[in-house]
């Protein structure tokens, strides 16, 4: 089979997750193969670096023989069974054993789900069980944040807070509200020129005011939780003020509200911590988890549930009907706990924190030289440009797509580099090298480059051209 000729099927008959169709179907798929290390190929003989790590998951990296052999191991053994009728598995025992280990000290235990969403549908079920409970059956609604990104399923879409998925597909989940993100680049900055405007840390501080008055709107008596991402992906990789976080703290302990931090992204070394809560020093309620638990190699996710829930739940809770056939499916999760342990083995997590993460820092910083971009930022391995106009250094229009542009020119340079909006975004898997940064910087500069070129053409075509689709 050629690449055509996958095209052509994928074509007839694959509709892809966020995804035009039409627009796909005329312009094919980039078939991608297989992969080692950091890097992808496709069909055409391509080799790019993958600077998302997938889709924010791949923390081990490609091609891991490890991983191969407990998935293989346990498929011989017991390839599966439930959970769910006074039945265990040792897999599943002892992923739940090493999670509760590596999370802070209030959390012992842990509730397995197939994905990241069905996470999030299992914390939106259980924070109002958990009201219920406590004789506080108004506790219910849900205060979550404008653009941010809780899954897909109906209780993800709901607990998010991105408008096109909001509009898609309704009526959402009643009693969740969403407040504003401490997005300072895109909502706290004004002012003239690039770096002029208000002081991110006043604007973090007024984010958190903003959930203080919806506590206060809705009343105390009737909000059972606050959910949050550490550092919010999908929604542009939007690092908090230093400001932020603290004085969401501060809110909170006033008020008896359950914190649910979203740790599907930032958990298993990403921001340079176990979890996002630890570099936050954040104690939260629950953690929904997924992506990095398995290093994306099966799918697996969880909520890691802290004392104050759990002993409720277990106390007083009788049954509690809710669970997946998946629910801690015994070949994800013995390829969980490999991954684990090899993160673990191999330090990945504190290199994320002292060596590679700072490495990547002062490269990353450096791209806020070039015209195109306004803003650099990063945190462990997660990285952001704010790509603005250079004559005025403010934004382009949204119509213009110059985000898109530059991730197609990314891919054409051989680098995978994502674009929310004029937002390019980067998280590769944490076992990247020094020099595999270094070719990192170099791409996303000559993307920069050829996109600044582009714009600079006579009524310019905001596609790339065909023979640039491939990278050299
Ligand atoms: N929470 C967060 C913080 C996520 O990033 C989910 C929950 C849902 O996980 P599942 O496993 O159900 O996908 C996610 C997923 C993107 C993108 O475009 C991000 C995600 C998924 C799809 C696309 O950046 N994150």
């Amino acid at each position: 089979m050629h690449t055509r000729d996958y095209q052509a099927l994928d074509r007839a008959h694959y509709l892809h997750p966020f995804t035009d169709f039409k627009a796909l179907g005329e312009e094919g798929s980039r078939i991608i193969e297989r992969a080692e290390g950091v890097y992808i190929h496709d069909s055409e003989g391509n080799r790019i670096l993958d600077g998302m790590a997938g889709l924010w998951c791949v923390n081990l990296g490609y091609g891991r023989e490890e991983l191969v052999a407990a998935a293989t191991e346990q498929m011989r053994q017991l390839p599966y069974y439930n959970s769910f009728f006074k039945t265990a598995h040792p897999p599943a025992v002892k992923l739940a054993e090493t999670l509760c280990r590596l999370a802070p000290a209030h959390v012992n235990h842990v509730f397995f789900t197939g994905s990241g969403s069905e996470a999030n549908d299992t914390v939106l079920r259980m924070v109002r069980r958990y009201w219920a409970l406590k004789g506080q059956p108004d506790k219910q609604w849900v205060i979550g944040r404008k653009n941010a990104y809780h899954g897909s399923t109906v209780a993800g879409v709901s607990l998010g807070g991105m408008a096109p998925m909001h509009a898609q597909g309704g009526p959402l989940v009643p009693k969740i509200a969403h407040v504003r993100q401490p997005y300072w680049f895109g909502e706290g900055r004004s002012g003239e020129g690039r770096t002029a405007g208000q002081d991110p840390e006043a604007f973090g501080r007024e984010c958190a005011a903003a959930l203080e008055a919806k506590i206060q709107e809705l009343g105390e008596e009737n909000v059972a939780a606050f959910i949050a991402e550490p550092v919010q992906g999908a929604g542009g990789a939007i690092i908090p003020p230093e400001s932020y976080w603290p004085a969401v703290k501060a809110v909170l302990a006033k008020y008896d509200i359950l914190l649910v931090v979203d740790e599907v992204i930032c958990g298993f070394g990403r921001l340079g911590e176990w979890f996002g809560s630890v570099h936050y020093g954040l104690e939260p309620d629950l953690m929904p988890i997924a992506k990095g638990l398995s290093s994306g190699y099966l799918p697996i996710g969880g909520v890691l549930v802290g004392d104050r829930v759990a002993e409720t739940l277990i106390e007083e809770g009788g049954e509690f009907f809710h669970g997946f056939t998946y629910s801690g499916h015994p070949v994800c999760a013995a390829v969980a706990q490999r991954n684990l342990e090899l993160l673990e083995a191999e330090g990945l997590v504190d290199r994320v924190r002292d060596e590679i993460g700072p490495y990547l820092a002062s490269r990353w910083k450096a791209l806020e030289a070039h015209p195109l971009v306004g803003e650099a930022r990063s945190l462990g391995l997660i990285g952001a440009l704010e790509l603005v106009d250079p004559a005025t250094g403010e934004r382009f229009a949204e119509s213009r797509g110059v985000g898109t542009l530059c991730r197609d020119l990314c891919f054409a340079g051989g680098l995978v580099m994502r674009s929310v909006g004029d937002t390019m975004i980067i998280s590769p898997p944490l076992v990247i090298s020094r020099d595999e940064i270094d070719e990192l910087i170099d791409k996303a500069r000559a993307a920069l480059d050829a996109t600044l070129a582009r714009l600079a053409e006579p009524e310019s075509d905001p596609r790339p051209d065909p023979q640039e689709e491939s990278p050299a």
